[in-house]
């Protein structure tokens, strides 16, 4: 196993099981050394509970990246999602060229929309620019929706290999590296992940459950940055990262009262055995 000192910046919705919530206890069972700058507080996620706070932190990081230059801090990994607006794109994008050791893995997931929308506080500006951020990225982690986004291609619900093969081909286009697309689902009981490395495409299938629930998306890119700093190659970090979203769906199907996440907690310990290849 190797320990790496990640650094994750995203939101944190008080209540959701998404972004930094997930994102700490996962990286930390990765036995990652987590350090967190979070881009915004939020009550409750934007995914269904009416009225949220919101606290944008743009503000805070310039002054907490000088005390980490000035204490000499740097990572091994830098990991974003959810971001707190369109001028934190641009400390993030420094953060990215200028806070990284040598060989630093840098990890961007859009965290930006889904289901063919773009979620509630972001508009086109906003895609462009996290567009940008991703250029700059070493793997970015876009569901379907935000590859068509990033890209222009029509956003389909039904669409076979070619489609996918031709949103990899425009994503790269505009530099993008290492791409890993989740939710690619060709048949009605599977779905799985793309993996696009070099000129190689991998795919691992497995099964689909009924339902979507929310904040799937970040658990799966947590468990992957995860699972590839513990040492795992790109493929077998996608296939673990899925099988724990997997697990954690399987925990919640049924409650009806979880409706705004899933249970992951209780099938940590899965994660922590594909890691060790139990
Ligand atoms: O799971 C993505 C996400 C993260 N953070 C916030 C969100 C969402 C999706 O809706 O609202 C605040």
């Amino acid at each position: 196993m190797s320990y790496n000192k990640v650094l994750t910046i995203q939101d944190i919705s008080c209540v959701g099981q998404c972004s930094l919530t997930v994102a700490l206890p996962i990286l930390s069972v990765c036995g990652q050394e987590t350090v967190i700058l979070p881009s915004a507080v939020l009550s409750t996620h934007t995914g269904g509970f009416k009225g949220n706070t919101f606290r944008d932190l743009t503000e805070d990081i310039p002054s907490i990246v000088r005390h980490w230059r000035n204490e000499a801090i740097l990572f091994d990994a830098i990991y974003t999602g959810y971001l707190g607006s369109i001028n934190q794109i641009a400390y993030v994008s420094e953060i990215l060229s200028t806070m990284g050791k040598n060989k630093c893995i840098k990890v961007v997931d859009p965290a930006m929309a889904d289901n063919g929308r773009l979620y509630s506080n972001f508009d086109s500006s906003y895609a462009e620019a996290m567009c940008e951020l991703c250029k700059s990225a070493d793997i970015i982690m876009p569901n379907i929706t935000e590859a068509c986004i990033m890209t222009g291609v029509e956003y389909k619900e039904q669409y076979d290999d070619d489609y996918i093969k031709s949103l990899i081909k425009e994503l790269k286009k505009t530099g993008m590296k290492t791409i890993v697309i989740t939710g690619v689902s060709y048949e009605k009981d599977s779905t799985g992940v793309i993996i696009a490395e070099n000129d190689e495409i991998s795919y691992y299938r497995h099964e689909k459950l009924p339902k979507s629930s929310h904040g799937t998306g970040d658990i799966f890119a947590s468990a992957f940055v995860g699972a590839h700093l513990y040492g795992k190659n790109l493929y077998d970090s996608a296939k673990i990262a899925a099988n724990f979203v997997l697990n954690a769906m399987k925990n919640t199907e049924g409650d009806s009262s979880h409706w705004y996440g899933v249970k992951f907690e209780p099938v940590l310990h899965t994660l922590i055995d594909s890691l060790s290849g139990r």
